[in-house]
């Protein structure tokens, strides 16, 4: 009889081929599956051909042909395709075998899997799997969570075929239900943010300072060997010097209407769910969709005044250098407020998290892979119940250090009239994480008057009272009305 395959992957697209020839190189004999079946064959013939890999016409065939307990990885559209395939997989697994979802599902749709599928002694797994299509060839950051009797079985296949920095894998278990793909959405939305505040940067250094691209470009090859040393800045240090055929840069002929898929926006979603301020994320999600007015702003570009062009006399070299410190300062924030969220839905789940094997996962093989990722899992490893990345020594220092320079930029923006959402958040984040004392009384002051909901004395917190603000209203108070 012919060999037994160690797992099957559904999916033929570019993620699932690519996977499938990673775990090849890895030792693995894969069994290739597809909804259109040439595809498989096309596969076999092509990409595959010379390696271990086999093919199956049939879901039947590609279960019969698999080792036990069976693994089966779908790599296919998120959505209605998961569950079809989930139950059309089914009537050929037994109790104990695995079903892993890799695609970019959303998390409660995992949960839900997970619950139904452990009713019927099947073990679910859904992982965050990033870094595109050379990272899916070789070496993704995978984000596996789930049931966890899954992960002894599937351990060595994801940690193999994952990552690497220095000997350590990429991928480590990241908790129970639909935390692995909770923890892939979070890094999504950091993703965002981490690509607007280079943009802000951009704009800084190309409209107040007056620097050109390649100017640019050697700035960011700079600061790529320090603290911002990161795949984000050394692709953008490429992308600003890249000349179009004409001997133009490319980058400055680009519509400027940003596109997405959705995923910074999930994140920005659940962080008002769970009443958590990712403000980073959620400012760039709305810097992409004022980017996309792109009609609107040429028109009110024409109406609405600014501060006029305004020369900039200062130092170029030390303001560029403000402009790092700022950059560095908002991308602290942003992942603090990521792993605060993190905090949370494992709070609201019962997720029993492992943030530091997190940022270990998002160190290398992902678009936010950085060597700060390193700083943020020496945070974790020193103290596993850190309550807020910010507090940790090493990053209380580099606020220190960063929030003088970050002020001056923030201030300089507003005085020129360049937008910069995302430095300007994270330092009022930053201001008010830190502030004993915020105007929330005047909030709560407020909503007594007019609604009778209550508040509580800083004497006496806990008690919840009421004021007739006017003489005129009642003493009762409300329950229901809520503003
Ligand atoms: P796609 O997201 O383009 O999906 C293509 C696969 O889904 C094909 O196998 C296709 O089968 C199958 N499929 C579709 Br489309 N509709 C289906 C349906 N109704 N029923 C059954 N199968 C269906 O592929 P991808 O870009 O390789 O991504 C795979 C997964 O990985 C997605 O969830 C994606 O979000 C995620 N992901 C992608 C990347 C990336 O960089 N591309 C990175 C990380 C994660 P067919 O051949 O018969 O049409």
């Amino acid at each position: 009889m012919s060999e037994k395959a160690d797992i099957a992957l559904i999916g033929l697209a570019v993620m699932g081929q690519n996977i499938i020839l990673n775990m090849n190189d890895h030792g693995y004999v894969v069994c290739a599956y597809n909804r259109t079946t040439e595809k498989v064959d096309q596969f076999l013939a092509n990409e595959a051909k010379g390696t271990k890999v086999i093919g199956a016409h049939s879901i039947k065939e590609m279960c019969d042909k698999l080792k036990k307990p069976r693994r089966v990885m779908l790599l296919v559209k998120a959505g209605k395709p998961v569950d079809d395939f989930v139950d059309q997989i089914l009537p050929f697994l037994e109790k104990g075998d695995i079903i892993i979802d890799g695609g970019n599902s959303e998390y409660q749709d995992t949960d839900r899997r997970c619950k139904s599928l452990k009713e019927k002694g099947i073990l679910f797994v859904g992982s965050g799997v990033s870094g595109g299509e050379e990272g899916a060839r070789y070496g993704p950051s995978l984000m596996p969570g789930g049931n966890p009797e899954a992960w002894p079985h599937i351990k060595d296949i994801f940690q193999s075929i994952a990552a690497k920095v220095g000997s350590e894998p990429c991928c480590d278990w990241v908790g129970e239900s639909g935390s692995g793909h909770f923890v892939k959405m979070v890094h999504n939305g950091i993703e965002y943010g981490d690509m607007q505040l280079i943009c802000e940067a951009y704009h800084l250094m190309k409209d107040v300072v007056g620097l050109d691209n390649q100017q640019m470009s050697d700035v960011l090859a700079q600061w790529n060997k320090g603290e911002l040393d990161s795949f984000l800045i050394e692709i953008t240090s490429n992308i600003l010097k890249y000349k179009d055929a004409d001997g133009s840069y490319l980058v400055e002929k680009i519509r400027d209407s940003a596109g997405q898929k959705g995923t910074g926006k999930w994140t920005a979603i659940s962080a008002l769910d769970y009443g958590i301020p990712v403000t980073l994320i959620g400012e760039s999600v709305f810097a992409r969709c004022l980017s996309a007015l792109k009609d609107e702003r040429v028109f009110a570009s024409k109406e609405l005044p600014g501060p006029g062009k305004i020369q900039f006399d200062g130092d170029v070299k030390e303001f560029v250098q403000h402009i790092s410190k700022a950059l560095y300062a908002s991308k602290i924030v942003s992942y603090a407020q990521g792993f605060m969220l993190l905090r949370e839905a494992a709070k609201v789940y019962g997720w029993n998290l492992n943030y530091g094997g997190i940022a270990l996962m998002w160190r290398g093989g992902c678009i936010i892979r950085s060597v700060f990722l390193g700083n943020i899992k020496a945070a974790f490893d020193k103290n596993s119940q850190l309550s807020n990345l910010l507090l940790d020594d090493f990053f209380k220092s580099a606020m220190k250090e960063c929030q003088t320079s970050w002020r001056k930029v923030v201030a300089k923006a507003v005085e020129v009239g360049i937008p910069t959402p995302c430095f300007s958040t994270a330092l009022a984040f930053y201001d008010g994480f830190r502030s004993e004392r915020l105007p929330a009384n005047l909030i709560q002051a407020q909503r007594d008057y007019f609604g009778a909901h209550t508040y509580e004395l800083l004497e006496n917190p806990g008690k919840y009272i009421h004021t007739n603000w006017t003489g005129c209203g009642g003493n009762v108070s409300s329950t229901t009305y809520e503003v």
